[in-house]
């Protein structure tokens, strides 16, 4: 298990920080996900294995945000 953390631009609303957090914490391979307005990011334990960096910046772009 590994811990990234990844900057995520274009969340505007608690409900942005809830939408994103349940799409990180349904994919296979991680194990918790927190994400928070201030600062913009999203901190993930997870599985490098199941759940490469490139998949959880994936998860993110397709919930509609960016990964920086
Ligand atoms: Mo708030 Mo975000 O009304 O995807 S949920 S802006």
């Amino acid at each position: 298990m590994e811990t990234t953390r990844i900057a995520v631009e274009g969340m505007t609303c608690q409900g942005c920080v809830n939408s994103l957090t349940r799409a990180l914490k349904s994919t296979p391979g991680v194990q918790s996900a927190t994400v928070t307005l201030e600062p913009a990011q999203a901190s993930i334990e997870h599985d490098p294995l199941a759940a490469p960096v490139d998949a959880l910046r994936a998860v993110i772009a397709d919930a509609g945000f960016e990964a920086r």
